[in-house]
């Protein structure tokens, strides 16, 4: 009988949750950037072996803030740990565990889930896999602990080995062939939404939202779609679109390039600049862009 299982993975703002899920699955199923709060959904990714399929659930950093967005970004994440078989906890061997990691510990060890841990980022120079190591062990004692870069891709393959071994046996979920569900009218705005994030600093990675507004089939199977990119106030839009434009053309030609690696069909964008002022202060927006 195959495995099946949901993986819910867990950790603070830029662990790598999202360059896991893509060095996993093989392909650019989650949007990455050096910004933390880059994730905003729970976005699934999909591992298919003989074994099994196992579901990885990227999630929004796990961050202690009083902001509604961040707040939002954090229920979301807790919400996907609960829903999940196993969690994947995701810890950055780069940074001391601090107060945030502690409540993070927490908050996993309240649930009865069968967890599976990982040291990421043992590649860097200031990698410090030991503290790391004795901060799990101290909260989850005799848990499967792996060191892992998910940067160079490497300790995947017995990851994964400690994730099918605690997965329940069942059904695949999804057909073989699929590495992710996502909408492409979804996957298309977060390409779009990453290339703001790597263009842009300080505040305005996270006062931006991108919207779709419609699109056009060609006969030629060729797409022609227009997105938004919404901003709170009117004095970021000019960083958007840049001098004589520069920006946004920027942000629209690296997006259609990895469009194009994505979708077996041509995908043109139409972007634009508007306001949706504090649109981060309006509970209801944030319920329906963040989930
Ligand atoms: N050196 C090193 N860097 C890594 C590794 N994994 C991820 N990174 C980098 O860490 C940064 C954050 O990576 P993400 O995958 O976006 O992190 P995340 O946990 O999804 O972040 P949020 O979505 O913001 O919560 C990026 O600059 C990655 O290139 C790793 O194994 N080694
Ligand atoms: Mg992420």
């Amino acid at each position: 009988m195959p495995k099946s299982a949901f993986v819910a993975i867990a950790g603070r703002p830029s662990a790598g949750k999202s360059t896991l899920v893509n060095a996993l699955c093989g392909e650019k199923v989650s949007i990455v950037s050096p910004t933390p709060q880059t994730t905003r959904n729970a976005v699934r990714g999909i591992v298919n072996k003989p074994s099994g399929q196992l579901v990885l659930l990227d999630t929004p950093g796990f961050h202690i803030s009083e902001k509604r967005l961040n707040k939002r970004l954090t229920a979301v994440a807790v919400d996907a740990f609960g829903n999940a078989d196993i969690v994947l906890y995701l810890i950055d061997a780069s940074r001391k565990p601090g107060p945030e990691e502690e409540a993070l510990a927490l908050a996993l060890k309240g649930s009865s889930i069968k967890l599976v841990a990982a040291i990421n980022k043992i590649d860097s120079p200031i990698a410090d896999a030991a503290a790391a190591r004795a901060f799990i062990a101290g909260h989850f004692p005799g848990a499967a602990i792996l060191e892992i870069s998910a940067l160079q891709a490497t300790g995947l393959d017995a990851l994964l080995a400690a994730l099918y071994e605690k997965a329940p046996e069942g059904p695949a979920w999804y057909p073989e062939e699929y590495y992710t569900d996502q909408e492409p009218v979804f996957r298309i705005a977060e390409i779009i939404r990453e290339k703001i994030i790597n263009h842009t600093r300080e505040e305005l990675p996270h006062a931006v939202y991108v919207s779709y507004e419609d699109s056009h089939r060609f006969e030629d199977g060729s797409l022609e779609a227009s997105y938004d990119l919404v901003v709170e106030r009117d004095s970021q839009k000019g960083i958007l679109i840049g001098k004589g434009g520069s920006m946004i053309k920027v942000i629209r030609e690296e997006s259609e390039a990895d469009l194009a690696k994505i979708f077996d069909y041509a995908v043109r964008l139409r972007l634009a600049v508007r306001v949706d002022p504090d649109w981060r202060h309006d509970e209801k927006k944030l319920k329906d862009l963040i989930y």
